[in-house]
């Protein structure tokens, strides 16, 4: 039935050459395969061979062979010796320099470094071999999966000659796992690391999450949360960390974890933390050489201090320099690194003080301490200056330490971006706000060459960080690279929406290669995850690109950040949420004018720790991009953009447009009725049209509440003015009462209607236009409180019901809860009565905002 069986699986070495069977169950996936499918790749001659013969016995070579196996044919592999190159066609697989004396004039172009690999096709003997070379084990795994993808996508692969590297030594997920399964910021379920406060005893899905990681080129994991649980490092915890490495292990995927600054007193017992402390450096000696005596691979720490509350060396009145380095110097001997997050800020502001600037806090903090840290401290950076926010500028910082390894940190989990209930594809904003920003220092310096270690000639000469580090495997790269917050969960899908996953493979292609542009991602993602129809690509790709400008369209636009609650879950619209607190988030609106100051001239300094290049775009007003104006500058409502557009005609037509192309997604996706399987194609349409309507709850939050502050009408009349809208309050209610929901602008004319002890409640109307076909949209309120049920009836026939169900974060009735159910092609007639009846749960009460009835075309 295969066309490919791969009969043999050998491996091979010059001293102990054997076979070996593949395990028949290492193949079940208990999860959704994501981009690791191979479906068609069996269905169809591939023209690569059926053997497969390794140099080398290791677990990740193994995993490199079994690969191969499960993507191009299910046959048990079968046993044998060999000591010489294998007489039939073959894979190849191996490092460099095992591989050379079997084919002694394979000589690549430049040497293959920690991670690289060369796809390499020779002839020998009337053979043929696809050679999959590697500077070292995880390198040939890379190769296996760089060969397969292109399989997977139809290239030819029957001439090879391709060598790649990757562009930075760090390319690192994080996780936010609490012991106790939970997951800050998480929105996929439970964790697949822990459970109950331990290690979970059954780890497959981290086994095939590591395979995941693996395939983009992502060589370690931190597994919990920054704000880290002191016992991670009890002794009773770190044994049932060796099963989380050995799980990793066969991938390549080394485990990380994050540490407490505090945990040489709340664990170790000693009565201070001292960084400068003899006896704090000899606990964090002692414990990290634990570790690796246990786990002799293991990546290193990732460590949040002094930041939302978190222990840290202020404490004591040290700086982050004396904290990291006693970290970094027990890890060293071991080849550890340690990634300091520079996510150090005041959170109780001053609102009141012009000058105050949270955007400042990274760079004035750490500037400073530039030259100070062990070579093996890396100092990881968020990719803007606040905090993931739907447009920022890239983090200052990046430019400002000459003498320092320096991280991005970048978030796969959507915290402020829809939270994978909506689509964002997010590889465009993280090149062009911030890999691709060019940095202005010392010449060329865009942010994807520093964090490789290419330019920069200040920082660490290669020799010497090669001769201090001798086991951090960082070849001719400067430490530096990327670490992403990832979040997956026990999820079918691992993050929750099916095509969310398509962030995190341009993670991971990124931190290998920053060079390649989104179209490719976004194509590669969905040929190897959909197939390559070119229908299925074509309108997948299309839903792809646009949508992070579509999100930040009808959220935050010109720099305004997300504007979502940021002092509740940060989901749903509360614009005043930012501001008024110590938070540091603001956008200081008022009736006249929006945006924070943050010029040399006149305001907070912020532009001021850019490199003359860069302050040269962001200080004069009239250069100042539009995306980035608020973030920058405070301007009146009239202010006129390059686009030629008010600051208030866009905030309106921006929020119309970004709407209307959410609902687009609906009817894009619903072309692929029938080309994709049933179970991902109803997940997805299922998430598409619950977007599309709280799009629309953004957009009217958000134009109504600057609609009111500024007084300036909209010159298309759409804001506040909605034809077809029937207010639940202005229906006429049996059992509903009308109720306030805040903040106001999360509903339409500020109000809603609760059925608050009745068993069921109605709203009805006398419907008084033209008859025809209809579309109805009920907006109503689904808390994590209760599961109402409602019910849609026309002259007391039921059109339709359906349950709140959902677990959306909040248990009121607001912008996190708004959500909209619709019926299309619903025949009225003037006269009929359209009714809503709703049956409370819990402490839900069936909440309604309003009806809308829109006339279908003919
Ligand atoms: O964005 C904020 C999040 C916190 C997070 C913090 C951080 C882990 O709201 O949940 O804490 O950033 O990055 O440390």
């Amino acid at each position: 039935m295969f066309t490919n069986l791969l009969s043999k699986f050998i491996f091979l070495s010059a001293a102990t050459a054997s076979l070996v069977v593949l395990p028949g169950n290492a193949m079940a996936q208990t999860a959704d395969p994501a981009w690791l499918r191979y479906e068609s790749l069996k269905k169809s001659a591939t023209g690569t061979p059926n053997l497969i013969a390794i140099v080398g016995r290791s677990p990740v070579l193994f995993s490199a062979g079994q690969e191969l196996v499960r993507a191009l044919g299910t046959r048990p592999a079968q046993q044998g010796r060999t000591a010489s190159l294998p007489t039939k066609d073959a894979f190849f697989l191996g490092t460099l320099k095992d591989v050379r004396p079997y084919i002694p004039d394979l000589k690549p172009s430049h040497p293959l470094g920690p991670d690289a690999f060369w796809l390499k096709t020779v002839q020998r003997n009337g053979r043929r071999y696809w050679v999959i070379a590697g500077g070292n084990d995880r390198g040939v795994l890379y190769g296996t999966f760089a060969l397969l993808r292109k399989i997977a996508q139809k290239q030819d692969v029957s001439s090879l000659d391709e060598m790649e590297s990757p562009s930075a030594p760090i390319r690192w997920a994080s996780e936010w796992d609490n012991l106790d399964g939970s997951i800050e910021r998480g929105y996929a379920g439970r964790s697949i690391f822990f459970d109950g406060g331990k290690v979970r005893p059954d780890l497959t899905r981290v086994s095939e999450y590591a395979r995941l990681l693996a395939s983009i080129g992502i060589d370690a994991c931190s597994i919990n949360n920054v704000n880290a649980d002191p016992k991670i490092l009890g002794p009773d915890f770190i044994p049932q960390l060796v099963r989380v490495a050995e799980a990793f292990r066969p991938w390549g995927v080394r485990l990380a974890i994050s540490v407490d600054l505090s945990a040489p007193k709340s664990v170790g017992g000693l009565s201070t933390f001292d960084p400068l402390e003899p006896q704090v450096a000899a606990w964090w000696k002692k414990t990290v050489d634990d570790i690796y005596s246990q786990i002799p691979d293991f990546a290193g720490f990732v460590i949040k201090a002094d930041s939302e509350g978190r222990s840290g060396p202020s404490q004591y009145g040290r700086n982050a320099a004396d904290a990291a380095n006693v970290i970094a110097r027990a890890l060293k001997p071991h080849g550890g690194i340690m990634l300091y997050r520079a996510f150090v800020y005041n959170h109780h502001l001053n609102w009141n003080d012009p000058k105050a600037d949270r955007a400042r806090a990274a760079y004035d903090y750490f500037h400073a301490l530039d030259g100070k840290f062990e070579d093996n401290v890396v100092l990881q950076i968020k990719n803007g200056p606040i905090d993931f926010q739907v447009c920022e500028p890239a983090s200052p910082l990046f430019g400002a330490m000459k003498q320092t390894s320096e991280a991005v940190e970048l978030q796969v989990t959507q915290e402020y971006l829809g939270q994978q209930r909506h689509l964002v594809f997010l590889p465009p904003m993280w090149k062009e706000t911030t890999l691709d920003f060019d940095m202005h220092v010392d010449g060329v310096t865009e942010v994807k060459d520093i964090l490789s270690g290419k330019v920069s000639s200040s920082k660490f000469p290669v020799s010497s960080q090669n001769s201090r580090n001798s086991k951090l495997e960082t070849g001719n790269l400067r430490l530096g690279g990327y670490n992403a917050v990832v979040n997956v969960g026990l999820d079918q899908y691992w993050l929750g929406h099916p095509l969310a996953m398509a962030n995190l493979y341009g993670y991971g292609r990124l931190a290998w290669n920053p060079d390649l542009s989104t179209a490719q991602i976004a194509k590669e993602w969905t040929e190897l995850t959909f197939g390559t129809d070119p229908k299925v690509v074509d309108t997948i790709t299309r839903m792809l690109l646009p949508s992070w400008r579509m999100y930040e369209n009808y959220t935050g636009p010109l720099g305004l950040q997300t504007l979502t609650d940021i002092t509740g879950p940060h989901y749903g619209p509360n614009i005043e949420s930012s501001e008024n607190n110590g938070w540091g988030q603001w956008h200081r609106a008022d009736a006249n004018g929006v945006g924070m100051d943050r010029t040399m001239a006149t305001g907070t300094g912020f532009i001021g720790q850019y490199s003359a290049e860069v302050q040269k775009i962001y200080e004069p007003l009239e250069k100042c991009p539009d995306d980035l104006l608020l973030f920058m500058h405070h301007v009146p409502y009239t202010f006129v953009l390059h686009s030629g557009k008010t600051v208030i005609q866009y905030l309106y037509d921006s929020h119309y447009a970004g709407a209307e192309e959410a609902a687009t997604l609906v009817t894009e996706w619903k072309l692929l009725h029938g080309l994709v399987d049933d179970g991902r194609y109803s997940e997805v349409l299922k998430r598409q049209e619950y977007q599309a309507g709280h799009a629309i709850v953004w957009r009217d939050a958000v134009a109504n509440y600057f609609h009111k502050l500024s007084g300036i009408e909209d010159a298309q009349h759409r804001v506040g003015h909605d034809p077809d809208r029937i207010e639940a309050e202005a229906m006429q209610l049996s059992g509903y009462a009308p109720a306030d929901v805040t903040p106001w602008e999360t509903a339409s004319g500020g109000k809603a209607v609760a059925c608050t002890g009745q068993n069921s409640c109605s709203a009805s109307l006398k419907f008084d236009h033209q008859g025809g076909n209809y579309t109805i949209s009920v907006q109503y309120f689904d808390q994590d409180n209760g599961v109402s049920h409602y019910e849609l009836l026309v002259n007391d026939h039921q059109v339709g019901s359906w349950a709140a169900d959902d677990h959306l974060p909040s248990d009121k009735m607001n912008g996190h809860t708004s959500t909209r159910h619709t019926f299309d092609n619903v025949p009225l007639q003037r006269g009929d009565t359209v009714k809503i009846v709703g049956r409370p749960d819990g402490a839900e009460p069936a909440g309604l905002d309003y009806v809308e009835l829109t006339r279908e075309r003919q």
